[in-house]
């Protein structure tokens, strides 16, 4: 076997609080594991939103819970340590795949995980896993005919402005977010928190359709941000570079409350649209973001995306069934002239849970879901 790739995406890695969606570590782990033993070389990509800095608040010394929207490195280091003391058991299994020389971890960058851009936040990984230069944190990974990218850069409300990383902010360096994410850290939070389940469910549309309080809730403030990011925000903190308005949303963002559309948009319609040029360069184009199965083939080269390791459900109305959606990676060889790829599905060995005893409470079926997931197999 000359060489092997698997692509994991939208992992999303929080730090064990209400807003930490990952309940997989013991599958997530198991999988890694089983990879430490191969000799041959083998290249291991976490394609985008590794790490779900974006909800995952800031726990400061006295214990207060806060979603600063001014991201310093330290922050986002204290973000990281929650993360790395919650999710223990996949780190482990990162870092003795890290320790074989033949191995390579990928980083890929994801508008949930942003805060990789930090030299810091790097370093720190690296520290974690015990290894240095087999650990790469990149935009993209094009190797053999590959391209793999999270994709948030063809949904342009969390579109990330490559040349500007960073801004500053009272002389420091603070991270230069999409103004969708800001919205998200200093809005949407505390609806998160008393609602912790209910963003697990998909479609959302869906839900919404069931859950009017919280559909309205959703609009309400959305629109409340919105007209506050024209009228007041920028006057009211005209120092503050996170409170510049986009000017280029507005009609986007209309569009999106009149039809209360907050699922991200196709973001392959668009890759194809911009790459179209150069679609023929690769056999594999792989992208995450959207948390969806999908293959699309075509004469020489195909898209994929291989849905999220977070926990979501499809929700069947018929039946009234919160369905736990399967876990999946893709699994590429590289042979001496051709790349062949499948995908590996986890089994399910979850029960259903019903959607009318979730919301009555989330709370208790956070729970629920998080016993099940990791006492099975
Ligand atoms: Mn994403």
């Amino acid at each position: 076997m000359p060489k092997e790739i698997f692509v994991f995406g939208d992992i999303e890695l929080g730090g064990g609080t209400l807003t930490d969606d990952f309940i997989a570590d013991k599958t997530l782990g198991q999988v890694f594991h089983s990879f430490v033993s191969k000799k041959h070389s083998v290249d291991l990509i976490l394609n985008g939103d590794t790490f779900d800095f974006l909800k995952c608040p800031y726990i400061d010394q006295s214990g207060k819970i806060t979603y600063p929207r001014h991201i310093t490195a330290q922050i986002s280091l204290a973000k990281l340590n929650l993360m790395y003391k919650f999710h223990h058991r996949v780190f482990n299994a990162l870092k003795e795949f890290a320790q074989q020389k033949n191995h390579r971890i990928f980083f890929i960058i994801g508008n949930h995980d942003h805060d990789l851009f930090f030299p810091q936040i790097q370093h720190h990984i690296c520290s974690l896993l015990k290894s240095q230069n087999n650990i790469l944190f990149q935009m993209a990974y094009n190797e053999h005919e590959l391209h793999i990218e999270h994709g948030h850069q063809y949904d342009f409300l969390n579109k990330i402005n490559h040349r500007k990383e960073f801004m500053n902010y009272q002389g420091q360096k603070i991270l230069n977010i999409p103004w969708v994410s800001f919205g998200l850290i200093s809005n949407f939070m505390t609806l998160k928190e008393e609602h912790p389940f209910l963003e697990r469910i998909k479609p959302l549309p869906l839900l919404f359709s069931h859950h009017q309080a919280v559909a309205s809730k959703v609009s309400w403030k959305t629109i409340e941000y919105f007209s506050k990011s024209v009228f007041y925000y920028p006057l009211r903190y005209c120092f503050d570079p996170t409170y510049v308005f986009p000017k280029w949303l507005f009609r986007e963002f209309y569009r999106r409350v009149k039809n209360r559309h907050w699922d991200v948009d196709k973001i392959v319609n668009v890759f194809k649209r911009k790459k179209r040029h150069i679609l023929h360069k690769n056999k594999i184009y792989i992208f995450g973001h959207i948390h969806e199965k999908y293959i699309e083939e075509q004469d020489g080269w195909v898209i994929i995306h291989p849905d999220t390791w977070r926990d979501e459900y499809t929700f069947n109305t018929q039946s009234g069934l919160l369905i736990p959606k399967v876990k999946r990676y893709v699994h590429i060889q590289v042979l001496q002239n051709k790349l062949k790829w499948n995908f590996v599905d986890q089994p399910i060995k979850r029960k259903p849970l019903r959607y009318e005893d979730v919301i009555l409470n989330e709370f208790k079926y956070l729970k629920v879901a998080q016993k099940a997931e990791n006492s099975l197999r």
